[in-house]
């Protein structure tokens, strides 16, 4: 397979981001098969017709069942709202379509579960966007973990800080809604959260966590523009109905313990999604806003340079840096969607099903799940019991 041709629906902040991979692929990873931006879709026709002229689809559609039905599709890449994921998901596994979606994979297990069941009856490949994955510092980390270099894990200690609901101004739009999000900082900051740890440490045995929405009324919104949106001039609010913040402590199948924070609120904090990793050999710290290094420490070392230090992931020892720029040139959030859809579509290539994919989506949303059940009932939950 030397070319892909995908339709995609959804076009707004995911939507770009997929995009600009799509269009570096060719350029950085010639070996990958080539990406076909074949048809983007989205419910206001001016608005795809833009982002396809602005993005380089071939083609901007409003219908996204006539899309996963076209015989010149063989990938739908699914960004569109999470309320919206099940559905397409469904249509395009029945029209044989191999399926890319964005996190979470769905609004509840039971529709995650049945995501997976149509892929796997379908026998179409199924990613889903844990993009972080895919920076080549957190590939460091699972390496240096993977090849014993940090030893027994102890702690996996986890958060992802965001501060732009903070004001009470700020409107109620679709990520405030559980109808249409399915949760609030939990399911868009903790799903990743969950996935970096599975990835690094391991499976999740039993959790138990608390949750909190500090502002409960917000006006609704003018514009739908995402997390710049406008409130309404005519004063009219309406309920948020997901949570602001969720905390949730964890322990791992392998006796690893595990502290989760996804908040909202955390003035200051645009975007920190870091993790820090104890192990009986050494430790390594990761923050995003510093996406390119990784703090490592082992024990090992001479007592008198003992400590953290920092390691640049870009030489030709990190994963992917050698596609990129001589050592030591960074690079940025959108590398990681490159990295995410190159795994995809030379799984396709290799006729294999790629990594992460409706398995992990389901896995985390079990957990996502249990914490609800914990907060819910006031008690540990297993991950078994879901
Ligand atoms: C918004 O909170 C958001 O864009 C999430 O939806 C993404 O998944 C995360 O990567 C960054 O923040």
């Amino acid at each position: 397979m030397n070319a892909v041709r995908v339709g995609m629906v959804g076009y707004k902040f995911m939507g770009k981001a997929h995009s600009h991979a799509y269009r570096d692929i060719p350029m950085f990873f010639p070996d990958a098969p080539v990406p076909v931006m074949q048809a983007i879709c989205g419910r206001s026709a001016e608005g795809v017709g833009r982002a396809a002229a602005q993005f380089g689809w071939a083609e901007a559609v409003t219908d996204w069942r006539e899309l996963v039905a076209r015989d010149d599709i063989d990938l739908v890449d699914i960004n569109a709202p999470s309320d919206a994921h099940k559905e397409i998901a469904l249509a395009a596994a029945r029209a044989g379509k191999h399926l890319f979606c964005e996190k979470p994979l769905a609004l509840t297990l039971a529709d995650s579960r049945d995501m997976l069941e149509a892929a796997e009856a379908a026998g179409v490949k199924h990613m889903i966007g844990f993009n972080y994955r895919f920076a080549p510092a957190v590939q460091l980390a699972r390496k240096l973990i993977a090849e014993g270099r940090l030893g027994r894990i102890h702690h996996f200690r986890a958060v992802f800080l965001q501060d732009w609901i903070m004001d009470p101004a700020f409107p109620l739009v679709w990520r405030l809604d559980k109808k249409v999000a399915g949760s609030g900082a939990h399911g868009d900051l903790g799903a990743h959260l969950i996935d970096l740890a599975r990835f690094l440490v391991g499976e999740l045995k039993e959790v138990v966590g608390m949750s909190e929405t500090f502002v409960k009324e917000r006006p609704l919104p003018s514009s739908m523009t995402g997390l710049s949106a406008h409130g309404s001039a005519d004063g009219a609010t309406g309920p948020v109905t997901v949570d602001d913040a969720t905390l949730f402590l964890a322990r791992f199948e392998s006796g690893a313990l595990g502290s989760f924070e996804a908040t909202r609120f955390a003035g200051g904090h645009r975007c920190t999604n870091a993790f820090e990793i104890n192990g009986s050999l050494g430790s390594v710290k990761f923050d995003f806003e510093r996406m390119n290094e990784l703090q490592v420490y082992f024990t090992g070392d001479d007592a008198d340079v003992q400590g953290f230090r920092r390691v640049l992931a870009t030489d030709p020892a990190h994963a992917y840096a050698e596609a990129w720029w001589p050592p030591g040139h960074t690079i940025g959030y959108e590398h990681t969607f490159i990295h995410e859809i190159v795994e995809l579509l030379k799984s396709l290539q290799e006729n294999r099903q790629p990594v992460p994919n409706f398995h992990d989506g389901v896995l985390c949303q079990a957990v996502l799940e249990a914490v609800e059940r914990s907060i819910a009932e006031k008690r540990w939950v297993s991950i078994d019991e879901m």
